[in-house]
């Protein structure tokens, strides 16, 4: 049996999923069932049309735990916010439900967070990364305009919307709680959060498999998300966060992983 307190727990942001989640939860889970017991997972659903929801709650029992969140706010940052804030891990990370980055990365990023780093990012522009992308060309074209647009607020971070984030629970669980952008945007400021917390990120490198099915629409989220690049941008300029030299004794300057090495 899972000890009742995890160690480590991971937010499953998911709508309307019913296809893609029962292949995804299942790779997570059998990823993360070759860690040591006590991790958790937690799909937080948003108002799915579908069976989202039961698909999570009627998860079979297994040795690692999955529980059910549902809100009413749209939004993947509202959602990987209130999971991340329903949590009380040592640990936390979250992954899409597609696990378009694959699952197997995550001892890697447990092992960077139990080595003292407390922010650690699955990155696709990692030199030693697989990334098999399909997506279209102008998609390719807006995510490079994004990611130029992201350096204001994230510099020296490669790649911030990969779906594979782990942390340090106190560190996110803190960043979480002051986060103003509730859409696809958000791990922007989540990290740029984390970094006024007094945190290094480290990325790492990952397998990622474009998966069929995405709930991201360039059409209705492109504009969106530029705009919840400036509400980043002002919400921490007035709402920032002084360092915490209490909230973990972290790495507060990891050089050496700076290339997701360990
Ligand atoms: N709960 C919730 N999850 C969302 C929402 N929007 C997107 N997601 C989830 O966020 C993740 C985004 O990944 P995906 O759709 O694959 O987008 P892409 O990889 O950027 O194309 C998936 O797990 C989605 O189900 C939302 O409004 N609510
Ligand atoms: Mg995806």
């Amino acid at each position: 049996m899972a000890p009742t307190t995890p160690w480590l727990e991971i937010v499953v942001p998911a709508r309307n999923e019913h296809r893609r989640l029962p292949t995804g939860l299942a790779r997570l889970c059998s990823a993360a069932a070759t860690l040591p017991p006590g991790v958790a997972v937690i799909v937080v659903d948003s108002a799915s049309t579908d069976d989202t929801g039961e698909i999570a709650r009627r998860w079979p029992p297994g040795d690692v735990r999955v529980s059910l969140v549902r809100i009413n706010e749209p939004g993947k940052g509202a959602a990987v916010r209130a999971g991340v804030l329903a949590t009380s891990a040592r640990y936390v990370g979250f992954c899409d439900a597609d696990m378009a980055t694959d699952p197997a990365a995550i001892p890697v990023a447990v092992g960077f967070l139990r080595a003292g780093y407390p922010v650690v990012l699955g990155s696709r522009s990692h030199p030693e990364s697989d990334v098999e992308d399909r997506h279209t060309v102008i998609r390719r074209v807006g995510a490079t305009a994004f990611r130029a647009a992201t350096r204001v607020l994230v510099p020296g971070v490669g790649d911030t919307q990969c779906g594979f984030k782990f942390f340090d629970g106190a560190i996110v669980r803190a960043a979480a709680a002051r986060l103003r952008v509730t859409g696809f945007a958000f791990d922007v400021e989540l990290i740029a959060r984390c970094v006024q917390l007094g945190a290094t990120p480290v990325e790492i490198p990952v397998r990622w498999q474009d998966v069929g099915g995405s709930t991201f629409s360039i059409w209705r989220h492109s504009a969106s998300s530029f705009a919840e690049l400036a509400v980043a941008w002002r919400a921490l300029r007035l709402r920032p966060a002084a360092p915490d030299p209490l909230l973990s004794g972290w790495t507060a300057d990891p050089p050496a992983a700076k290339l997701g090495r360990l």
